[in-house]
């Protein structure tokens, strides 16, 4: 080819490069026509070869020329077009992934302890400041440490089939009608003086109401050491209930009936609704039932490996769920157990 015609190739090489450059629509395509034109293979980068060999300096320098401002205009159009595209992908990015900083959010979910987890821990709290430590048990149990060792006779009403859920896999397991098991075990494995407070799921076979459950909570506490005596009794109830209830509730104590205390009885708080003087809550008697309490029984401490000759006891429990509806005001125990969000999220 002539000197004029490869000049005019060159420009022509340039031009089609220029448009095809301009068209594209993606970075690999770049890629791709720098290859196509300014690679080593090109037509374009072949002519410096071809041109060396042409005779007079003059030829070669317009040539020259030629050639690099060809190359020149090329690459001008690949780097701005890369700056296009780079351009338009950020631009495209900015829509699709904006970030509107004043949307509302969207709220964690926080969850939280169950309200009769709560009363739970706040009582084994104000026990602990009193000495007592925490002792938990198994849910299932033997006859042994539900019933025999706690002077529950056979034939007692919580021994009945009515009232005890037994395992038909085993004569001898049951679920637990009450955490005192727990006590019978806590005697055997430690040493006197023992200040223990067992909370727990217990278990019997009543339909669900609004103040029964088949499952329930207890919390007992139990006390073992030399000299104890109903005066040390009261005044733990009384102490526990002050941390409970505050110094403004009083504590009575009536005569009842365990098997496996002697004495035993029923402890009523004064009702907070109407201090004492008498409302719906408390029936108009100024008092709330809250639990049950007693001297240990000698055939009870034998059981657990404690001397009765040597040390006395006392112990006294109560329900969980029932603390937590008078202080909460709910009058029906089966929302503790129903896990509608609505009523769990209030406390
Ligand atoms: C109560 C009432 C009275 C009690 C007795 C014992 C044990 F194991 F020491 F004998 N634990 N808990 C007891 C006594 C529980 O709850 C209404």
């Amino acid at each position: 080819m002539s000197e004029d015609g490869l000049a005019q190739r060159a420009r022509e090489i340039a031009a089609e490069a220029v448009g095809a450059v301009a068209r594209a629509a993606a970075p690999e395509e770049l890629e791709r026509l720098r290859v196509t034109y300014l690679g080593s293979r090109s037509e374009l980068m072949a002519m410096p070869r071809a041109f060396r060999t042409l005779a007079g300096a003059e030829e070669r320098r317009v040539l020259g020329q030629a050639f690099n401002a060809a190359r020149t205009a090329i690459e001008a159009a690949l780097d701005q077009r890369a700056r296009e595209l780079e351009r338009s992908r950020l631009a495209d990015l900015a829509e699709t992934e904006a970030i509107d900083v004043t949307f509302p959010g969207i709220e964690p979910r926080i969850g939280r302890l169950h309200v009769l987890t709560r009363v739970q821990r706040e009582i084994e709290t104000v026990m602990e400041r009193l000495g007592y430590h925490v002792e938990v048990g198994p849910e299932v149990e033997t006859d042994w440490y539900n019933f025999e060792a706690l002077n529950l006779p056979p034939g007692h009403a919580v021994r009945d089939m009515q009232d005890t859920f037994f395992f038909t896999s085993s004569e001898d397991l049951l679920l637990r009608t009450h955490t005192s098991p727990m006590q019978i075990r806590a005697m055997e494995r430690l040493q006197p003086p023992i200040y223990v407070i067992v909370p727990g799921r217990t278990y019997r076979r009543d339909a669900s109401d609004a103040s029964h459950s088949p499952q329930f909570m207890q919390v007992e506490a139990l006390a073992v050491d030399e000299g104890l005596t109903v005066g040390d009794l009261k005044g733990t109830v009384m102490a526990f209930a002050e941390g409970v209830w505050g110094a403004e509730r009083r504590i009575r104590f009536r005569p009842n009936f365990f098997p496996y205390t002697e004495p035993s009885f029923e402890f009523d708080v004064s009702c907070g609704v109407c201090a004492g003087r008498g409302c719906r809550t408390c029936a108009g008697t100024g008092w709330l039932e809250t639990g049950g309490c007693g001297m240990v029984h000698p055939n009870v401490l034998r059981n657990g490996g404690v001397d009765p000759e040597r040390y006395t006891g006392f112990a006294w429990g109560l329900g969980i769920e029932r603390i937590a509806m008078l202080r909460y005001g709910i009058d029906d125990l089966r929302l503790f157990y129903e896990n509608d969000l609505r009523f769990l999220e209030q406390f």
